[in-house]
């Protein structure tokens, strides 16, 4: 196994916390390195379901260290309520390690979330309204809360007094919103700073010493590469960096230290949140995907748009991060269908074009050209090796391949753990 990152290659809920679940398995240390609260992963424990945003579901083994590294953004309030939720359930949270560098999601971020993305109006970005960005925001802005100033009463005190009536005037004047009261927000973030104490710790050290000695980390990117905030669909992205090479930035280590990167995509597209989608579909056949895929949002709810598999966007997020191989999930959701479209380029101004354009007006103006394949009209939940798979499935799964040069070594059959092909 050694060092590996799991990175979503589409639009997000690619899968990846099946995935990461597999192989977390055999890791002894399960990473984030990006985001916050608002990704999301359902996780089902004796029958209960919940949902973690924060903590890696490698919390549920027992032994499995686990880390939310320096590049995510922390809401308090939120990870004390899952640490509270697995404890309920009897799982330990005594693994959980939280990076002193990572910063920290106020409540004024999210209100400034909100009210901008009420500003923007029709070229609102379709944000989960977290106070992601904002957080982000601040922390490139230099006047961001980090973990460790939550650590010392009198630095939080000095810095929310500061940084309040700085927001206040945002709040206020800007949005016609109610200032804020400094001294209960302190009051709340030392209250959340002592429970978090115990946890919050150097993990780029810690990360380190691990690899040292020779133990498994497994890095977990959240959201996906086309959400990236340089490398994305911008300005329709997540403020972070979901990309492989986000996993050094948001950790502390070394490219070298890296052994392996593992591409998610569904058999298919979706994308939450506003932003140009090629393969978009609008009429039934997108309700269907959605229907038969349950594709809503673990963090808001939201109805996922659903479209074709783009090949152009794979190869663009092979590319980008460097993927050795790819994990294809749901494709059973396609077994009703006689016949599935994969976008193998697409046509730009009248000429056509192999590459995921970097330029974001030309994006939106990209129009994909399909190669229609037969379905297989057969049910693939139980199949459980490639040869099990129907053959219209199979030169399905093997035409993704092609197109992406890039080998298939898992696919998902279903949210179950043994709903899974693993390919030698
Ligand atoms: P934000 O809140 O600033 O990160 O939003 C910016 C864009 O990033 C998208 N985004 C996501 N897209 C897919 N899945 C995400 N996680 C949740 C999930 C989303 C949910 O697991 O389903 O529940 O709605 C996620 N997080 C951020 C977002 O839609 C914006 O397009
Ligand atoms: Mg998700």
């Amino acid at each position: 196994m050694a060092n590996v990152i799991v990175i979503g290659a589409q639009w997000g809920d690619e899968g990846k916390g099946k995935i990461t679940d597999l192989l977390s398995k055999s890791a002894d240390v399960v990473v984030r390195y990006q985001g916050g609260v608002n990704a999301g992963h359902t996780v089902v424990v004796d029958g209960q379901t919940f949902k973690l945003h924060l903590i890696p579901s490698g919390i549920l083994y027992p032994d499995t260290e686990c880390i939310i590294g320096s590049g995510t953004v922390i809401d308090p309030g939120v990870l004390i309520n899952e640490l509270d939720q697995l404890e309920a359930l009897g799982i330990s949270t005594k693994n959980l390690l939280i990076s002193e560098t990572a910063h920290v999601t106020m409540p004024y971020h999210r209100l400034i979330d909100r009210a901008s993305e009420e500003r923007r109006g029709n070229h609102k970005i379709g944000t989960t309204g977290r106070g992601i960005g904002p957080t982000y925001s601040d922390k490139s802005e230099r006047i961001g809360i980090r973990m460790v100033d939550l650590m010392h009463p009198d630095v939080l005190k000095k810095q929310l007094n500061w940084t309040i009536k700085y927001k206040n005037v945002i709040l206020e004047k800007l949005y016609n919103l109610e200032p804020l009261d400094p001294a209960p927000v302190i009051e709340q973030y030392q209250e959340y700073a002592e429970r978090l104490r115990p946890h919050v710790v150097d993990c780029s050290l810690k990360i380190y010493n691990a690899i040292e000695q020779k133990r498994n980390i497994l890095f977990e990117g959240a959201q996906g590469t086309l959400l990236d905030l340089d490398h994305g669909t911008y300005p329709y992205v997540t403020s972070s960096n979901p990309v492989a090479g986000g996993a050094c930035v948001g950790t502390g280590i070394g490219p070298t230290m890296i052994d392996r990167v593992i591409g998610v995509a569904k058999a298919y597209t979706t994308r939450v949140g506003e932003g140009p989608f090629p393969t978009e579909l609008h009429g039934d056949m997108g309700q269907l995907l959605c229907d038969r895929g349950a594709e809503f949002g673990t963090t808001t709810g939201r109805q996922r748009r659903c479209g074709w598999f783009d090949a152009v966007i794979g190869r663009y997020a092979v590319r980008i991060n460097g993927m050795d191989c790819l994990a294809i999930t749901k494709l059973d959701v396609l077994d009703t269908l006689a016949e599935i479209q994969v976008c193998v380029a697409y046509e730009i101004d009248g000429e056509r074009c192999e590459n995921f354009p970097s330029n974001a007006r030309r994006f939106a103006r990209c129009q994909p050209i399909y190669k229609t394949l037969p379905g297989w009209q057969k049910s693939t939940e139980d199949c459980r090796t490639l040869e099990h798979l129907p053959k219209e499935a199979l030169d399905y799964l093997k035409f993704l391949a092609e197109l992406m040069k890039v080998p298939i070594a898992l696919v998902s059959l279903g949210a179950s753990r043994d709903q899974t092909i693993i390919v030698e």
